[in-house]
Parts: structure tokens; C-alpha cells; sequence
């Protein structure tokens, strides 16, 4: 679906809106916008139990990203890999559940996209400081790739890369904003995508931060 969300009746804030950026793929303008306020504070509870960290990678990097998970299952990595755990490595317990009014966000989005009933079992946060970046990769430590993936970004602005099915295809640049939800499933599934480094700034509600929810249906 493309066009006007009207998601707000009246006013003077700029309506959310739909925009088609691929078969699969939907952005959804501002469409956390009013919610944000709320999942801030969530996010407050969740990482006071589960503190952002920098994990390594297989080859041995630290990631730029600060990450924390919600939800039955968090990704995580480290030299042993990529993968999808119960528990939080440095805690040993479960990762905080994920709030229903998270589920409820993520749902909603992904059934406006065309993927009606999406129930994700992982939320993966990411905390962007300036500097911060994301090299271009795949998404496909996920057991279903038939599930969408539902993607929130709060705070500054950051340029995200999207790519095609192929590490070599050419990179659109695209500006995610506060409040912005995508939405990508389908032919669009697997497509090499990135985050160019953050730009230096101050968000009324985020500071110095971009904070990105990816809702994933890991197993
Ligand atoms: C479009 N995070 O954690 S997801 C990640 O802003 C990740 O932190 C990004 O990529 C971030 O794995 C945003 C946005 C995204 C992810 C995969 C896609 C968009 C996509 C695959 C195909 C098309
Ligand atoms: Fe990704």
C-alpha cells in the first residue's frame, strides 16, 4: 500500500505517510512518531536489566554499535559467530520481554506493508553514537525467511544504504528520520543493506543517540 496513513485527524502535524521503495518494501513515514515518548521509557526499563555492549564479531571487531535484545530471542555475536540465544551472554538470563506495546507497533506495521498476523519473537536494539555505522550485510540468521522484518528508527537522522541481492549490486542512500518504520518481506527479504556513519547532533527526546528496533521472527 502506498499514500496517506491519516493516522491523524486533524492539526497541524505532518500526516505519517506510505511510501513503496521495493516489492517488498515499505517506509513508513513518521509512523512511530507519537509512540516514541513511550518506547523511550521501555527502553529505559529493558537496559537498566540487559546494559547496551559492544559485542565482537567472528574476525574480532568490536562493533561501533552499542546492542541489547527483548523478546524470547536476541541476537548476538561473537567469535564463535552469529546467532539467536534465549539469554543474554553477559547475564546468563532471559532477555527482558518484549512489551506488548512494542509487539503491537511491529504488528501493526507489518500488516499495513502486507504482512498481516506477524508475531516477531526478537527485538534487537541498536544504539548509534556519532561515528557509529553498519557495513553492508544480510539479514539471514533468521530460521523463517518468509516472516518481514520490521524496522524503527528513534533520534538523529541516519543514511541508510539498500542495496540489491547481490554485496556487488549499486546502493541507494536513504534518509531515516525519527518516528520512521520500514517494512521489507518477500523478493526484498535478503537485500544487502547498511548505516552510514551517524552525524553528530541532539534529538529532543534521544540526546546524542539513534536508536534503531529491528523486530525479527528468529526461530
Ligand atoms: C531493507 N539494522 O541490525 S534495519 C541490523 O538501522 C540492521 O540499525 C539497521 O540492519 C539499523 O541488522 C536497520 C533496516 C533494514 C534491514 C534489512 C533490510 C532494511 C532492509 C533488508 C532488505 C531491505
Ligand atoms: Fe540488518
Amino acid at each position: 500500500m502506498t499514500g496517506n496513513l491519516s493516522l491523524f485527524a486533524s492539526g497541524t502535524e505532518e500526516a505519517s505517510w506510505c511510501e513503496q521503495l521495493g516489492p517488498g518494501t515499505h517506509l513508513l513515514h513518521a509512523f512511530a512518531r507519537d509512540t516514541a515518548e513511550a518506547i523511550r521509557q521501555e527502553l529505559e526499563v529493558i537496559t537498566q536489566a540487559a546494559p547496551f555492549r559492544h559485542m565482537e564479531t567472528p574476525g574480532g571487531f568490536r562493533m561501533s554499535v552499542a546492542m541489547s535484545n527483548c523478546g524470547a530471542y536476541g541476537w548476538i555475536t561473537d567469535r564463535r559467530g552469529y546467532r539467536y540465544s534465549a539469554n543474554d551472554p553477559d547475564s546468563g538470563q532471559p532477555w527482558p520481554a518484549m512489551p506488548a506495546s512494542f509487539q503491537q507497533l511491529a504488528e501493526n506495521a507489518a500488516a499495513l506493508a502486507g504482512f498481516p498476523g506477524f508475531t516477531p519473537d526478537a527485538c534487537l536494539i541498536n544504539r548509534y553514537t556519532p561515528g557509529a555505522k553498519m557495513a553492508l550485510h544480510q539479514d539471514k540468521d533468521e530460521a523463517d525467511l518468509s516472516a518481514p522484518i520490521v524496522s524503527v528508527s528513534l533520534g538523529l537522522p541516519a543514511i541508510f544504504q539498500w542495496g540489491g541481492l547481490q554485496r556487488s549490486d549499486r546502493v541507494a542512500r536513504l534518509s531515516l528520520q525519527h518516528g520512521d518504520v520500514l517494512v521489507w518481506g518477500g523478493a526484498d527479504r535478503l537485500r544487502f543493506h547498511g548505516v552510514m556513519a551517524l552525524q553528530a547532533g541532539v534529538h529532543p527526546l534521544f540526546g546524542e543517540t539513534r536508536i534503531n528496533l529491528t523486530f525479527r521472527r528468529a526461530r
